[in-house]
């Protein structure tokens, strides 16, 4: 695990996925934006671009996704780092129902330092993030090429595997 020591504290280098298609998802992004911002656990160093992505999976006819990224610093662990993001997504009035269905915010981990972690509640790297082109072109935004995503490879090779199609950049 790579950390660096900061006035005491230990921080990790840790990547998160926000996408919402519901009430208003610039408006999900940029509030979900600022409140992760406010965390004093949390400094966020880089936010992508927004994009408009097809849904993949989940019930048929739900509108599109806005998607991005963020890279972070953080002191907290990976299960209080997940608690502290589901906290923003009920703060949005996340429901959840149908699997992969429509949601106001998701918030997800996709990697923190380079901890490798299957647990009932978390998963580290994500376990999907490398078959996704709505995960990993903003990702492309925050994180150098190189930047390998557990056993699979990089993100510039997995992103070449990867149709994009149906991720566009999206002006909020
Ligand atoms: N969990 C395990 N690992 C993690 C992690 N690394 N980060 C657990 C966050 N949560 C993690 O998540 C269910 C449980 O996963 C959590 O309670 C946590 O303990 P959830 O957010 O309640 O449900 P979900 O997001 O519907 O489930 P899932 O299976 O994680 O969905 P995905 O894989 O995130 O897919 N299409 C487009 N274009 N854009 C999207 O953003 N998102 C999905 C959701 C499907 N299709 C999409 C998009
Ligand atoms: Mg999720």
């Amino acid at each position: 695990m790579s950390v660096t020591s900061f006035g005491g504290a230990e921080w990790v280098e840790a990547y998160v996925a926000l996408g919402s298609n519901l009430e208003n998802p610039c408006m999900q992004l940029q509030s979900a934006l600022a409140e992760i911002a406010q965390n004093p656990a949390i400094v966020l160093l880089k936010h992508s671009n927004f994009y408009d992505t097809t849904p993949v999976g989940g019930p048929a006819g739900q509108p599109n996704y806005l998607n991005a990224a963020v890279k972070l610093r953080t002191t907290l662990t990976p299960p209080a780092l997940l608690n502290a993001l589901q906290a923003i997504e009920e703060a949005h009035g996340r429901v959840r129902d149908v699997r992969w269905g429509p949601r106001t915010l998701d918030l997800d981990i996709l990697l923190y330092g380079d901890l490798v972690l299957d647990t009932a509640e978390l998963t580290i790297p994500h376990p999907r993030m490398h078959e996704r082109a709505f995960v990993l072109v903003p990702l492309r935004d925050v994180a150098p090429g190189q930047l390998p995503i557990s056993d699979k490879g990089t993100l510039d090779g997995l992103l070449a595997t990867l149709s994009t199609e149906g991720v566009t950049h999206h002006e909020c």
